[in-house]
């Protein structure tokens, strides 16, 4: 088995757990797939009449990702998966799906009574964002590019900010560290995207999210300020290891970041975390709240889908005691 302390350290009694690993994991993998492919894996979530709906990536016998829909009334179990691909890239009419679509992250937009979903659209100049939306995960109508390569890691807020969306993104900046940050920016028809900025910097150094940083699902509102989750990936000479950490963005003005943890708040742990077609990941693009819980789908090392569930009031016990990041004053741009 590989690296037992790191499980001793996570499950010390003083380490408190914001999310727990549904005790089956992982929900869905290959074997449960009505069509020959290679993986499924990160995943967008929804609530839709009662059930729970992910749009999920499934990568196949090529190596390219195409999504696919599957439903539950209880979010848990009793998957009824679509028999066969749901979105498939659309090539022809979208060029810059040509080497698949990966990755949604779904937003309900109470304002237009519609799910829009960003994913990440592999074109032959990078990876670049893309959207589209539904009523009923059924019939589909796309947008197109919206922002251009490399970025990806894209969801929007459910509302707007003074009559301009907002949507965070990460794109990869070529600069002598090469890192990659997290930024937000805002359009007046969901479609044009501009004032550009840096929102959430990857760390330095031997930071465990110092390579670079993506956001995770989309944004959740609370009372206290959006809740962000994002992924931190470190290089180590065994490779990268991704995990998650959690900021907190005002309400009224999702450009001020609040809070932001310094630990890590989740990590692979699992064997279906640790050892996959890539090792050490766990990728969430999707969670449901109900109620106070909130329940995280996650890719499980590019394999495989898991579960983890928290209380959103922990979670917000746990933000406040996070460190209050000094604001990106001056620096928009660096
Ligand atoms: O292999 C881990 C992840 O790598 C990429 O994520 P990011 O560009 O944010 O680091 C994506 O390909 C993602 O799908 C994958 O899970």
């Amino acid at each position: 088995m590989r690296n037992p302390i790191q499980n001793e350290r996570q499950m010390h009694p003083a380490f408190k757990e914001l999310f727990h690993r549904y005790p089956t994991n992982p929900i869905l993998s290959i074997e449960d797939w009505p069509y020959p492919a290679n993986s499924v894996f990160n995943c967008g979530a929804a609530r839709l009449k009662g059930e729970t709906v992910l749009l999920i990536r499934v990568e196949d016998l090529r190596g390219m990702s195409h999504l696919t829909v599957a439903r539950s009334q209880d979010g848990i179990s009793h998957w009824v998966i679509d028999e066969t691909p749901t979105f498939l890239p659309d090539p022809e009419n979208y060029p810059e799906e040509i080497w698949g679509v990966e990755d949604p992250r779904i937003t309900y937009i109470d304002q237009h009574e519609e799910y829009y979903f960003t994913y990440t659209a592999y074109s032959a100049g990078g990876p670049l964002v893309s959207l589209a939306k539904t009523k009923d995960f059924v019939t589909f109508e796309r947008f197109g590019a919206i922002l251009p390569p490399e970025d990806k890691d894209a969801a929007l807020f459910p509302v707007c900010f003074h009559d301009r969306w907002a949507l965070l993104h990460r794109p990869i900046i070529t600069t002598p560290t090469s890192s990659a940050h997290i930024w937000i920016s805002f359009s007046p028809d969901l479609i044009h995207w501009g004032e550009h900025r840096i929102l959430l910097r990857s760390r330095e150094g031997g930071w465990w999210d110092a390579r670079k940083i993506g956001l995770s699902p989309p944004p959740i509102p609370t009372p206290e300020g959006w809740i962000i989750l994002y992924h931190g990936v470190r290089q180590t000479g065994g490779g990268v290891i991704y995990r998650l950490g959690i900021a907190l963005l005002a309400l009224d003005d999702p450009t001020r970041v609040i809070r932001r943890s310094d630990e890590w708040i989740f990590g692979p742990r699992e064997p279906y975390e640790r050892e996959g077609d890539v090792d050490d990941v766990v990728f969430p693009c999707g969670w449901v709240l109900d109620g106070d819980e909130l329940r995280i789908y996650y890719g499980g090392a590019d394999t495989c889908i898991a579960l983890a569930t928290g209380k959103l009031s922990d979670i917000l016990d746990y933000i406040r005691t996070c460190p209050q990041p000094k604001p990106e004053v001056g620096k928009r741009w660096g």
